[in-house]
């Protein structure tokens, strides 16, 4: 049973990086769209994929629109509501494509008719930036004045005004999406009559609606390193190391639970 925990954990882990205890960074590998695709194959998630590097040529991490969308846009599905804080794009570094990151509108939208069909209208636009970046001030931060709630985020590109004929394209390589948690949300959770007794157990919480939630939770804690998730019972329960209480052994062998590493960078 232990090597199959440890084979869970390696098979489900996903990457976190603490900010500040209120602002965490989503998991990557989310859906995500994009208005066209410069190549055949090169999807949207290349975008979401953790690998930030800016060599487009070398390396194909990055996006790239046809260069002929009226609007450009990128479009992520963060499969539930958060309070978005703002997003990190790491643009792209080689030749001098870098400068085609310029007019970009960070928008939010709960409506799922903008994700169906990007329309600009329905997202509300947070961060409008018009910079004109070059590698070193990789990545770019498009911060909201205050957090902005909504499940589908876009980035989408204004070519108004922008003549080259260069600036018809939309590229950038990787988007790290911040969401802001409120500080009071994990104490109000934890149930302190939770007769678990080992140490490694560092609280057991309920009603969590995904397992993203649950390892956002997990994220608030110094010392939270992974989360047990049951989708059919929506339980999440919080552990400080890898060795799992044999009292959990039977439970991470349920179809329905999901082992969930957290790692702190
Ligand atoms: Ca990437």
């Amino acid at each position: 049973m232990e090597k199959s925990i440890l084979l869970l954990f390696t098979l489900l882990n996903l990457l976190f990086v603490r900010l500040d205890g209120r602002s965490v960074l989503m998991p990557k590998f989310l859906p995500a769209k994009i208005s066209s695709q410069h190549t055949s194959g090169q999807s949207a998630e290349l975008a979401y994929n953790g690998n930030t590097d800016g060599h487009y040529v070398d390396a194909a991490q990055c996006v790239l629109n046809s260069g002929s969308d009226t609007v450009p846009w990128w479009m992520l599905d963060l499969l539930q509501s958060y309070r978005i804080a703002g997003v990190n794009v790491w643009n792209r570094l080689d030749s001098t494509d870098e400068v085609r990151f310029t007019q970009i509108s960070l928008g939010i939208s709960s409506d799922a008719a903008a994700w169906s069909s990007f329309n600009e209208n329905l997202f509300k636009r947070c961060f409008y930036f018009t910079g004109a970046p070059t590698d070193a001030t990789n990545p770019i931060s498009l911060t909201c004045p205050s957090p902005v709630v909504g499940r589908y985020l876009a980035l989408y590109k204004n070519r108004t005004g922008l003549t080259a004929s260069t600036q018809a394209y939309f590229n950038f390589c990787e988007v790290d999406v911040y969401v802001a948690v409120p500080d009071n949300e994990v104490a109000n959770a934890i149930q302190p009559s939770y007769s678990m007794t080992s140490i490694s157990l560092i609280a057991a919480l309920t009603q969590m609606r995904s397992d993203i939630e649950c390892l956002l939770r997990c994220s608030q804690l110094t010392n939270c390193l992974f989360v047990l998730f049951r989708t059919a019972t929506l339980e999440c329960w919080l552990f400080q190391s890898s060795i799992i209480p044999s009292s959990f052994a039977a439970v991470a062998g349920n179809a329905d639970a999901k082992l969930l590493a957290l790692y702190n960078n």
